[in-house]
């Protein structure tokens, strides 16, 4: 395990809410070309509604052969953001990043530093899962209350972009249903978290979003 504080710039930046789903699957070339490219970010209730699931999904429209060689990026730190006081800025973080074929988590906990720029919070709670291969069963980690998972999945982002394209052409007035899924048959390299809303705190509504940052 390395100790090593690093300070970390942005690469990329994706927000969202408990409300709303911010989707980016295809970024301009720089961004879409590294390993720093968020295509979507989800946070839900769990399965157990004392618990709150974070979602990251990097890396989109990875094709199967792609996925079999696909790999995490360890020079990019993946860095969920929670707010809870509702100024927009960061109270809590919880941290994830790669090193030889496992996941590192760090926190939930109260970040050293709020916006572009981060360091790894290495004396928050520290938890790491093997990241899983394509094809194998999704394995988690439990430790302290949370649950953990690395490794690449099946894109869940729904989009039908030939239909898109027709009601923006105006040649239809809305989606079909069933519609056709562009995503079907592509994957991401995704990082779960699950955690007891009690480590998220605040008072009923929390604003939540996830960057991706690459070591300077
Ligand atoms: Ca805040
Ligand atoms: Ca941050």
């Amino acid at each position: 395990m390395k100790k090593t504080k690093i300070i970390l710039g942005i690469g990329a930046l994706a927000i969202a809410s408990f409300f709303m789903v911010a989707a980016d699957h295809i970024d301009a070339p720089a961004v879409a070309s590294g390993t720093a490219d968020i295509t979507d970010f989800y946070a839900f209730q769990a399965e157990d509604p004392n618990n709150v699931v974070f979602v990251a999904n990097v890396q989109g429209l990875l094709s199967p052969s792609a996925t079999a060689s696909a790999a995490f990026d360890e020079n990019v730190l993946i860095e969920f953001n929670i707010d809870t006081t509702g100024d927009n800025v960061e109270d809590l973080v919880l941290q994830a990043i790669p090193r030889d074929g496992r996941m590192y988590f760090f926190g939930p906990t109260i970040p050293g530093s709020v916006g572009v720029d981060s360091a790894i919070e290495t004396n928050a709670t520290q938890t790491s899962v093997a990241i899983s291969a394509y094809g194998e069963a999704a394995t988690a980690t439990t430790n302290a209350g949370m649950k953990f998972f690395a490794g690449p999945r099946d894109d869940p982002f729904f989009m039908d972009f030939a239909q898109y394209g027709e009601i923006i052409a105006g040649n239809a007035t809305g989606f079909n249903s069933p519609g056709v899924d562009t995503f079907k048959g592509t994957n991401v390299m995704s990082i779960v978290v699950e955690v007891p809303k009690t480590m998220v705190g605040g008072s009923g509504t929390i604003n939540t979003w996830v960057e991706a940052k690459t070591k300077q």
